[in-house]
């Protein structure tokens, strides 16, 4: 069975427009996976400590017959290919990729929560969320739409096209 995964991506260290074009090319190489669209990508100010440099944020819409934590697995191996470094809590990072939505899928054990736990405080997913899909709903009905609306406003920038390859 396919399911529809989205995935948000984030990044605000060497370079970040060209980590994230670089995660969504390994992205649409997934196996059991194709990449159904990607989202504009973001400038966005810091959310958490404020004295690290801007985001680049963005997402991707994936179908896909892996299990959500084989899809974990994925994200991570991504990640530490293209070297992340996490030098603390929500700080900066060299590439950030989280399961915003599983399908109608609803989980939380020590690994993953999914939804995303922070999906609904963030413009900066749901904007790319919307770009992809502007019907998506979570799995209890509630239209991103909604949530974008009523989300805090963190000064989101559309990047152009050019200033990532
Ligand atoms: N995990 C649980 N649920 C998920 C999920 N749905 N997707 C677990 C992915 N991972 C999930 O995450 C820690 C653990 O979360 C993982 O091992 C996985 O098992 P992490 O990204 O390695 O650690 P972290 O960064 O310390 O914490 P966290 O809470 O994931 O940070 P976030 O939520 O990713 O936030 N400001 C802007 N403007 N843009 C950003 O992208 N990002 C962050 C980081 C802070 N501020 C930001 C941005
Ligand atoms: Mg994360």
């Amino acid at each position: 069975m396919m399911t529809d995964a989205f995935i948000g991506l984030g990044s605000n260290l060497k370079e970040p427009a060209t980590q994230l074009a670089r995660a969504v090319s390994a992205l649409a190489t997934l196996p059991d996976t194709v990449l159904v669209a990607q989202s504009p990508f973001y400038a966005s100010r810091p959310v958490g400590p404020q004295d690290q440099p801007d985001f680049v944020n963005g997402a991707v819409w994936l179908r896909t017959s892996l299990t959500p934590h084989q899809l974990l697995d994925q994200l991570q191996r991504i990640e530490h290919k293209h070297g992340r470094e996490r030098l603390r809590h929500w700080g900066p990072r060299t590439l950030d990729l989280d399961i915003l939505i599983f399908g109608d899928q609803v989980l939380e054990d020590e690994r993953l929560t999914v939804p995303h736990r922070e999906l609904r405080n963030r413009d900066f997913a749901l904007q790319p969320l919307l770009d992809l899909k502007a019907d998506l709903a979570l799995p209890d009905g509630t239209a991103v739409a909604e949530l974008r609306s009523r989300c805090p406003d963190n000064g989101l920038r559309k990047l152009p096209p050019a200033d990532y390859p």
